[in-house]
């Protein structure tokens, strides 16, 4: 019972179709798994003498919501918000709100750690889990960080919405627990010809930054 529970979370068709199939009297000394759908429900589909479809079609997860938030801070005036959502394994979108800024670009990143025991510093470089030179968001070779730029107004305010597939919310190349940096400079998206371009993009210092955690949604 507990592996059609809990698989049906992923994998609500298959489970669905399989927790169906299960109609044959069920053990005395059935085991008994871990599950977060240890209760009736679950039991109620196994006791299938009575209407399998309907009791399957119950118990269907149709999409899944991730929501993680950063809070950016730093060692200046600079702070922002920034919110991250992921629909089942579509692209996350990232919403944020940057404050303290001089006017025009700075870039923006997803760095590869959420350790800031030494300010924004420590959080390490881009994350690169494809070992890849610095880029354009929108460019094939990039790092998965790699969220280009932010614009500031007259007012040091950046607001911005940016969807992404490269920083999904879990998986093997998860963002949660590293970090999200805004910089003091123009990301060149590594065209500037700068030697430090195909690593930073010559962004220059991080003004703040904040690690990405979980939120309820
Ligand atoms: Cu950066
Ligand atoms: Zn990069």
């Amino acid at each position: 019972m507990a592996a059609c529970g809990s698989t049906l979370l992923n994998y609500y068709s298959a489970a669905a179709a399989s927790c169906s199939s299960q109609r044959l009297p069920i053990p005395s000394r059935f085991p008994l798994l871990r599950s977060s759908f240890s209760g009736t429900q679950v039991r109620t589909s196994l006791n299938l003498g009575l209407v399998p479809a309907a009791a399957a079609r119950s118990l269907i997860v149709v999409a899944e919501t991730k929501k993680a938030v950063a809070v950016l801070k730093g060692s200046s005036s600079v702070e922002g918000i920034v919110y991250l959502t992921q629909e089942d394994d579509g692209p996350t979108t990232v919403k944020l709100t940057i404050s303290g800024l001089t006017p025009g670009k700075h870039g923006f990143h997803l760095h590869e750690y959420g350790d800031t025991t030494n300010g924004c510093i420590s959080t390490g470089a881009h994350f690169n889990p494809k070992k890849l030179t610095h880029g354009a968001p929108e460019d094939e070779i990039r790092h998965a960080g790699d969220l280009g730029n932010v614009v500031a107004g007259s007012d040091g305010v950046a607001e911005a919405v940016i969807v992404d597939s490269q920083i999904p919310l879990n998986g093997p190349h998860s963002v949660v627990g590293r970090a999200l940096v805004v910089h003091e400079l123009e990301d060149d998206l590594g065209k500037g010809g700068h030697e430090l371009s195909l690593s930073t993009g010559n962004a220059g210092g991080r003004l703040a930054c904040g690690v990405v955690g979980l939120t309820p949604t």
